[in-house]
């Protein structure tokens, strides 16, 4: 995802340069007033090598079984996977969510189960984590703005979650948000987008045995710059889709409003299906820029459904892929 200028009010453009200024003094000013460009790649190695030692120090995940839904594509790292992010909650910058992290606390943590279905409340984190079993999938991860990550997932199949909750007959919709917390989300305390994060699946797509809800990556505890402690997987939709930091689950008989929709519905739509056919307003869909191969990677054609088209192509059966992009 891009930062949208056009969704950013007029009220908000001068606190927004003051700050990415104030960011760019600060860093100079690191740099000791040498060339601002080397100053900023070193402390860019620093911030690195802290992560690294930081797979180390994440808490392994037991019980997790290789799943047969895996790519085998060969993953990024988990320097890759952890250091270059969308999280606008903590900032638009691919590195403010490891950098600006600190203050968020997903411990203790619960999800309000709403809506159309039979059992709804409060259950704690592990009371959804529990009866089901830990999956190691290697998932791509294609984001809107062209570029790719493949990533080994630990998850739950989201179909048997939801299925616990005895969703009625008029459960059309599942609806999700993320936490809205600006104390713990220095993000939050700006207008960029309508918070909370909203994001919402078709109940079919929500039943895809693809789609999982995350709770690690490399056999570790997930990060929190990656949505601890539990996101949304959906691999043949865009990187938006997969919210981060899930506090509501809803049932509902009507479409959700998710947030990228709200902002800007000529770019962002609730499919979100990766179609490289279909371009976004602004810029082509049809390439990808892998990450982890250095800036001048060569671009790779992305395939329609994130390759994923033999399992997914079918609940799209009668949708114009074009006006329900
Ligand atoms: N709550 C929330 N979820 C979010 C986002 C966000 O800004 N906030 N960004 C989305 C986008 S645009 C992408 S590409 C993926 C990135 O996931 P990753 O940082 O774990 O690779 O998270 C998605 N989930
Ligand atoms: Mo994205």
């Amino acid at each position: 995802m891009v930062k949208k200028t056009s969704s950013i009010k007029s009220s908000e453009i001068t606190p927004e340069s003051v700050y990415f200024n104030r960011r760019k003094f600060v860093q100079a000013a690191i740099a000791g007033g040498t060339l601002m460009a080397a100053g900023s790649a070193c402390s860019r190695k620093i911030a690195m090598a802290d992560v690294s030692s930081d797979a180390n120090s994440t808490p392994d995940l037991k019980g997790v079984v290789p799943s047969s839904f895996s790519t085998d594509a060969a993953p990024n790292s988990w320097q890759d996977i952890t250091t270059y992010n969308n999280f606008y909650e903590f900032g638009l910058g691919k590195d403010d969510p490891v950098n600006n992290v600190g203050s968020f606390n997903p411990e203790p943590w619960s999800v309000e189960v709403s809506g159309e279905a039979e059992l709804i409340g409060k259950f704690a984190f592990e009371d959804i984590l529990k009866p089901h079993a830990l999956e190691e999938r290697i998932y791509r991860l294609r984001c809107v703005e062209a570029w790719s990550m493949v990533i080994p997932w630990v998850g739950i199949s989201l179909g048997d979650v939801l299925k616990r909750f005895k969703p009625t007959s008029k459960a059309r919709y599942v609806e999700f948000k993320t936490l809205e917390d600006p104390k713990q989300m220095p993000g939050q305390r700006r207008a960029v987008l309508d918070w909370p994060y909203v994001e919402g699946l078709t109940i079919a797509e929500a039943m895809n045995p693809l789609a999982i809800l995350a709770v690690g990556l490399y056999g570790k505890e997930l990060p929190k710059q990656n949505g601890a402690p539990l996101r949304l997987v959906v691999p043949w939709k865009y990187g938006f889709k997969s919210i981060k930091s899930i506090v509501s689950i809803r049932f509902t008989e009507k479409k959700p409003r998710n947030t990228w929709f709200v902002s800007a519905p000529r770019e962002y739509g609730f499919y979100a299906n990766v179609n490289p056919e279909v371009d976004h307003p602004r810029w082509s869909q049809a390439k990808e820029r892998p990450i982890g191969q250095g800036l001048f990677a060569k671009k790779i054609p992305t395939q329609m459904f994130n390759g994923y088209a033999e399992e997914v192509a079918s609940l799209y059966d009668g949708l114009n892929l074009r006006k329900n992009f």
